[in-house]
């Protein structure tokens, strides 16, 4: 059999491969019609593969070669009798398509729109045949914009943006003007910053740079500017070059090199040098957005806890390089948020709220408003698009008031956050990032497809639009780890589902984001390293709350806080925290939990997560989640091995916790059936928890499998709890082996997941972008119209099909 290389296109490989398999595989694709029109995933596929070639030893030959490798690679394939189109996805990132004829195995190599029109046949044939339906083609207005090529480049972007500045600045001196004029523009309130108008040349400022080294070389070290500001000032130079001698001659140094012959490590440390952002506005509009009580409420996770933390990490790292830079500015940061009325105890109904440990921090809310007044109660994110129009404008002119101007740098949050940030960041011409915490399209199987099915609960028509308007609108994109952007090997991107796809009836997205277009970005978060802290830092140690603690994990009673018990309080605590949604997967580690002998025999389980009365729960999932959750610890009579906690939102407190678990030598658990990120796994294992989390997602990057923690399969319970049990079982004979863990889930920690590394990244990220976006201005202008034509008459029409939420006392307009 020819050997496969993964390089082979499916063209060149498929029709010969299915030949060689001929007799096997006519019948396979038999079986593959038989049903009629339908979309089969890899796994079922394969499993009518082991119907029709039922002995192993056949089965593995057939599948050994190249066909196995293409039904490995294949996501889906649409069957349409007689035909079948696979989507075949080779590497991250790199897709092929082709449709194959199940009667005489014939192959025909198909492009990405003809696959959607395909796969659109099943849903709605009349719209998929129309030649008029609509086609989106984002990179209709990327094809001169440089692009990486390599899946492992991916996630990296802001380097090779360096890279492609010098190869633009390179050449004559004279291709270095755009990077005077970028000098010449900024300025902060009005005051100038690194060079004037004597200085408008590169030729100039080349000369006047010479000049300057010459005198620094003869200063002291630590010579203030002020020291030399009036002589600079003459010579055409401004603030912004560094606070003493030292540190203007580097950053000049720096400059020097580009001019002369611009490189992409000198460009790198010349932008981050640059005196660009001072304000920063941060959007997280649904709500509860708030530092107490939030956490548990509905929509409310992760995503607050990781923007108050990057707040106070960004604030410090700006004031950092503002006195580095030699300016006397105060930063500020704002995120903005919905004010919400009915606030349920929380500060959500306070316009203002200072950032605690931040000094010029503050979380801004403004309402949701309609026709009919400001709207009162909190809305699902699922429901939000009405508002946020005009809550962009109404932040916008709260924003503007408030900074006395225009900031420097929007980041949104999620998809409405994303949403409003673009609006914003297009109005006032400011450069944007976005964030997605987690993109809901592939959480959701054939989402896309079936929206309309959907659309009535969750509204992803306009949410798949927003998401795909802020991604092409965004300067650049901050992903947590690579597996968001383009995924694993067996595995979509989150963004990459984004690449093309279809709602039939509405648009079909032929291009939607190029997950090689170097605006992403991976800059993983941290967790807050003064609440989550080693457990061996004894004086560090919150000891008063150890009563409480105590309490909540071995006291008898069951009360509303607490239910279940722990009767032999010398056994470890394997320990799990999160909102109880499906897909966090409480239930599952419960289960294996109840059904593992050995496990039960090693540890005790404690869960914290949601309340105990279904019937409170708002949300209908996890409202069902509760009702299990009593169901297993009946069924596996869990209780005096169990203890169910209900939600704690007392974050330093719960800090203090994870070091009480790993004081019994216990360890953490995150089960997820998918997680995004999972800020809980890096909180538990800067505490020093031994930390087994989910392969699906996020985790499986932050952990290293066997050695800073472990990997477990949520969809193979047994093997994932018997990984749990041999680890403490060898931990009883061998101690050490669990410190040894514990010491690799620092070490990690500290070599790539701190709030400090972040802070340094985005700033860099921020100043980057922003010179860049000067440099392809016409792009992102023709882009940018193409955008506005797209949100005004696909994205608006949508948002009229969700329903505005009438409070007492308000009229049913006629319109909503
Ligand atoms: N959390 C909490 N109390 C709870 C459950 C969760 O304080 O009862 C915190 C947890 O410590 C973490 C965040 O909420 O900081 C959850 O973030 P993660 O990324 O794990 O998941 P998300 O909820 O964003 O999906
Ligand atoms: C949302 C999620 O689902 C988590 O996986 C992340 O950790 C969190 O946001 C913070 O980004």
């Amino acid at each position: 059999m020819a050997s496969f290389k993964r390089s082979d296109s499916m063209a060149d490989t498929m029709p010969e491969a299915l030949k060689q398999s001929r007799y096997h595989m006519k019948r396979c694709f038999s079986r593959y019609v038989e049903k009629g029109k339908s979309i089969m995933k890899r796994h079922q596929l394969m499993d009518e593969i082991k119907v029709v070639i039922q002995d192993k030893a056949e089965r593995s030959q057939v599948l050994e070669g190249t066909l196995g490798y293409i039904f490995s690679a294949t996501q889906e394939a649409v069957v349409i009798p007689p035909y079948i189109a696979f989507a075949i996805r080779t590497n991250p990132g790199f897709w092929e398509f082709a449709k194959v004829n199940s009667d005489d195995l014939s192959v025909e190599i198909i492009n990405a729109t003809e696959y959607l029109k395909f796969k659109e046949m099943v849903f709605d044939e009349d719209w998929a045949t129309d030649e008029n339906a609509l086609e989106v083609d984002f990179g209709a207005y990327d094809f001169s914009a440089p692009h990486l090529t390599m899946s492992s480049s991916i996630g990296n972007g802001s380097h090779f943006v360096s890279k492609f500045m010098t190869a633009t600045l390179s050449g004559r001196l004279e291709s270095a003007q755009p990077l005077v004029d970028y000098l010449l523009s900024l300025e902060h309130q009005g005051e100038k910053l690194m060079i004037n108008d004597n200085l408008n040349t590169a030729e100039r400022l080349q000369t006047a740079l010479i000049i300057a080294d010459a005198f620094l070389s003869g200063l002291h070290k630590d010579t203030p500017y002020q020291n030399f500001e009036l002589r600079f000032k003459e010579w055409g130079f401004e603030k912004g070059w560094g606070d003493t001698a030292e540190r203007v001659k580097e950053t000049m140094g720096s400059l020097s090199e580009v001019l002369q012959a611009p490189d992409p490590s000198n460009m790198e440390k010349l932008l981050s040098r640059l005196p660009i952002i001072f304000n920063v506005v941060i959007f997280s509009p649904h709500g509860y957005f708030g530092q107490a009580d939030v956490l548990g409420l509905p929509d409310t996770g992760g995503q607050v806890v990781y923007i108050l933390d990057q707040v106070r990490a960004l604030e410090e790292e700006m004031l950092l390089r503002l006195k580095l830079q030699g300016l006397n500015v105060k930063p500020q940061i704002l995120v903005v948020t919905r004010l919400i009325p009915d606030a349920k105890g929380t500060k959500c109904d306070q316009e203002m709220e200072a950032i605690d440990g931040t000094k010029y921090s503050n979380i801004v809310r403004v309402p949701f408003k309609t026709d009919r007044g400001v709207l009162h109660r909190w809305v699902s994110r699922f429901d939000i698009y009405p508002y946020l129009e005009r809550f962009s404008q109404d932040a916008a002119a709260k924003i503007l008031e408030i900074l006395d101007g225009k900031p420097d740098l929007i980041i949104g949050n999620y998809s409405d956050g994303n949403l409003v940030a673009s609006l914003m960041a297009s109005k006032l011409g400011v450069t944007q990032a976005t964030i997605a915490h987690a993109l809901e399209k592939t959480k959701y199987e054939d989402s896309d497809v079936k929206w309309k099915e959907l659309d009535p609960k969750y509204h992803f028509s306009c949410q798949f639009i927003a998401d795909t308007i802020a991604m092409n609108a965004t300067d650049f994109v901050i992903a947590s780890t690579y597996q968001e952007i383009a995924g694993s090997k067996d595995r979509l991107g989150q963004y990459e589902s984004h690449a093309a796809f279809t709602l039939p009836g509405l648009c079909r997205v032929v291009k939607g984001i190029n997950v090689f277009d170097p605006k992403f970005n991976i800059a993983a978060p941290g967790a807050d390293q003064s609440v989550y802290f080693p457990y061996t830092e004894k004086q560090r140690r919150l000891t008063k709350y150890h009563p409480e603690i105590e309490a909540l994990l071995y006291n008898k009673e069951e009360n509303d806080e607490h239910i279940g018990y722990l009767a032999d309080r010398n056994k470890p605590i394997i320990f799990s925290m999160a909102r109880l949604d499906v897909v966090k997967n409480l239930t599952g580690l419960t289960e294996w939990y109840g059904k593992n002998k050995k496990l039960r025999e090693m540890v005790n389980l404690v869960i914290v997560g949601a309340f105990f009365d279904p019937s409170k729960s708002k949300d209908r999932e996890e409202s069902a989640e509760i009702t299990k959750m009593h169901a297993l610890m009946e069924k596996y009579q869990l209780k005096g091995q169990m203890r169910w906690i209900v939600a704690q939102s007392d974050r330093i407190r719960n800090g203090e916790l994870y070091r009480c678990i790993a004081d019994t030598k216990g360890g953490f658990v995150q089960p997820a059936l998918y997680e995004a990120f999972g800020l809980t796994v890096i909180e538990a294992m800067n505490c020093g928890l031994p930390t087994f989390a989910t392969n699906q997602g996020g985790p499986a990057e932050i952990i290293v499998d066997g050695i800073s923690g472990f990997h477990i399969d949520p969809n193979n319970g047994d093997e994932s709890s018997n990984k749990i049990a041999n680890f403490f079982e060898k931990c009883r004979v061998d101690p050490g082996l669990w410190n040894k863990f514990s010491t690799e889930g620092l070490k990690r920690i500290n070599e790539c997941y701190t709030w400090k590394i972040y802070a340094n990244k985005l700033l860099n990220m921020g100043c980057t972008y922003s010179f860049w976006k000067n440099l392809n201005k016409e792009q992102k202008q023709a882009k940018q119209r193409y955008i506005e034509m797209f949100y005004n008459l696909q994205y608006k029409s949508l948002v009229k099909n969700v329903p505005i939420t009438i409070e007492e006392g308000q009229q049913q307009l006629s319109e909503p």
